[in-house]
Order: structure tokens, then sequence, then C-alpha cells
């Protein structure tokens, strides 16, 4: 079986998206690169914020060992997002939302820029930098309503102390979200895969699932990723350039 061109590919890609019932799309870092917020492993090199990996500073773990040291990384990674918009990839899926009978949307990021677009009802696999979660009673709170100055922050509900409203790395995911991704991933005939290096699982395993139920697997990215062997179509590029460039 001759090796499937996969670049050039986009003209079934077109006849599939005007023929979609249900188009899902997973979003990682990459997706939010041209809006300059920093990718995790650009360059392959993961990134590290006053010595530690970003997978130990982000970590359960750390929480439990020392809470304030997490809240000055996600203060610092809040002082990046803060001049951070949605860039024409935020904006493309924006518009898409409405363009079929079912969208689904679930991000891996957790810097809020989808909705900022104006997409409704986003996935958010990991949470999400701007919220606050009482260790005690569980209530949440919008981060830019505490006072910066008192960290970490004191819940207004109970008086406990607040981490960030974040999956960290060792912790499962929201389980009503995970439940609703997987559904529409297995349901989906179109899933595009955005902006990701597919490492992190159990999201990385959503286009997989996808991919196994009969979706059109669509991969954007400029590099290749260990997703990439088993799309349908491999769009290499920019997710900003290539995604408004998709009309169907
Ligand atoms: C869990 C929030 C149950 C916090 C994040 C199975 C196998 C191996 C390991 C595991 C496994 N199952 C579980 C694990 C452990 C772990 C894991 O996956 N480890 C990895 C490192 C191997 N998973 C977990 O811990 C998960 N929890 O499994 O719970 C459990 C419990 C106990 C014990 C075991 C299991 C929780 C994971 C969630 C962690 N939280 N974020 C924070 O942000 O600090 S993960 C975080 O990192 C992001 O959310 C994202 O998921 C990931 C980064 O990946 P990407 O977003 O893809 O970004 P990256 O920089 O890597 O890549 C960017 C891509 O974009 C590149 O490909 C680049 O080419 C491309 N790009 C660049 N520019 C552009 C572009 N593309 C398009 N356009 C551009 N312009």
């Amino acid at each position: 079986m001759p090796e499937k061109d996969k670049s050039v590919n986009t003209s079934e890609l077109r006849g599939r998206l005007r023929e979609a019932r249900s188009v899902f799309v997973l979003t990682g870092a990459g997706v939010s690169a041209e809006s300059g917020v920093p990718t995790f492993r650009g360059g392959g090199q993961a990134a590290v914020w006053k010595g530690m990996p970003f997978e130990v500073i982000s970590s359960a773990e750390m929480v439990g060992r020392d809470l304030k040291l997490v809240w000055d990384w996600f203060d610092y990674r809040r002082g990046v997002l803060q001049t951070c918009r949605p860039n024409p990839a935020h904006d493309t899926l924006a518009r898409w939302q409405t363009r079929f009978p079912r969208f689904t949307l679930a991000t891996q990021n957790i810097d809020g820029l989808h909705a900022e677009a104006g997409s409704h009802g986003v996935l958010e696999l990991h949470g999400n930098a701007w919220r606050a979660r009482c260790l005690n009673c569980g209530s949440r709170e919008d981060v830019r309503e505490t006072d910066a100055g008192v960290r970490p922050p004191i819940c207004r509900a109970c008086g406990g102390l607040m981490r960030p409203d974040v999956v960290l790395f060792g912790e499962i995911l929201p389980e009503d979200v995970w439940v609703e991704a997987a559904e529409r991933a297995a349901t989906s005939d179109v899933c595009f895969v955005v902006g990701t290096s597919a490492i992190v699982y159990p999201a990385a395993g959503l286009p997989v699932a996808a991919m196994r139920a009969g979706a059109f697997l669509v991969e954007v990215n400029p590099e290749e990723t260990p997703l990439s062997e088993i799309c349908d179509v491999t769009l290499r590029g920019a997710a900003g350039e290539v995604l408004p460039r998709l009309e169907f």
C-alpha cells in the first residue's frame, strides 16, 4: 500500500468537513504559541523554572511539599499570560463551533484563550490558571479576585488554603470533563489535533480513541509527533496560518 501523501490530502479533508456531523478538536500549547505563550517542549527542551523541570514544579507532590512555591510558579505563568491575546487559530476554532451539527473543543491549555476568542463549553482537560480551588471545601474563585499579596490565597467560604485549579502531574483529570471528552472523541467523524506534542496522557489518548472509532484524523503542527503516523492528513505549519486557510 503506497505511503499516503498526507500533506496534500486537503481536498479529501474539505469533503470530510462538508459532510461531518461531529467534529472533535484537541489543542495543546502550540495553538497559543503565536499569542506569545511559551510552549513546554519548544526546541526539544522541557520547560525549566528556577532549575526545576515543569513536570516537577507542576506536580501534586509539590503542592504537598511547598504550596507557596507552586503559587509563585503560577503567578509567574499568569504574568506571562497577561499580555497574550487569542490568535487566528483560536478565532477560527471559535467560528467552527457553529459550522457543524456537533462540535467539541478540548484543550490541554490552562490559558483561557479559547474562551476569550468566543469558544463556548471548552473542555479544559487540565484546568485553568485563572482559577483557584480550596483544598478544604473545594470551592472555586477567580484568582484575579483574590488578594495578590496573600499566597496561598485564603478561601472566602471556609478559611481554608487555596491551590491553583489546574491538573498537576500525578493527578487525575476532572471526571465530568474527561468522560465528556472521551465520549465526544469516540463519536466524532473528523478529529483535529492542533499544536500538541502528544506526550502527556491521558489527553494524548483521545485522538487515538477517535481514530479507532473511525474518525478522519488531522494533525496541525509544524513538527512530527508520535501521532503523525496514524493521521490521515498532516498539515505542517503554524496553526494561526493553517486553520484560517481551511475553508470548506
Ligand atoms: C494522570 C497543567 C492518573 C499544569 C499539565 C502513561 C504513559 C506515560 C506517563 C503517564 C501515563 N499516564 C499518566 C502518566 C503520567 C503523566 C504523563 O503523561 N507524563 C508524561 C510527561 C509522560 N500524566 C499525568 O500525570 C496526568 N495524570 O495520569 O493521573 C494518574 C495518577 C497518578 C499516577 C499515575 C496516573 C496529568 C497530566 C496533566 C498535567 N498537567 N498542565 C501546567 O500547565 O503547569 S500537562 C501540560 O503539559 C499541558 O497541559 C500539556 O498537556 C503538556 C504540554 O504538552 P503540549 O501542550 O503538547 O505542549 P508541548 O510544548 O509539549 O508541545 C507543543 C507542540 O506544539 C509541539 O509539537 C510543537 O511542534 C507545536 N507547535 C509549536 N508552535 C506551533 C505548534 N503547533 C501549531 N502551531 C504553532 N504555531
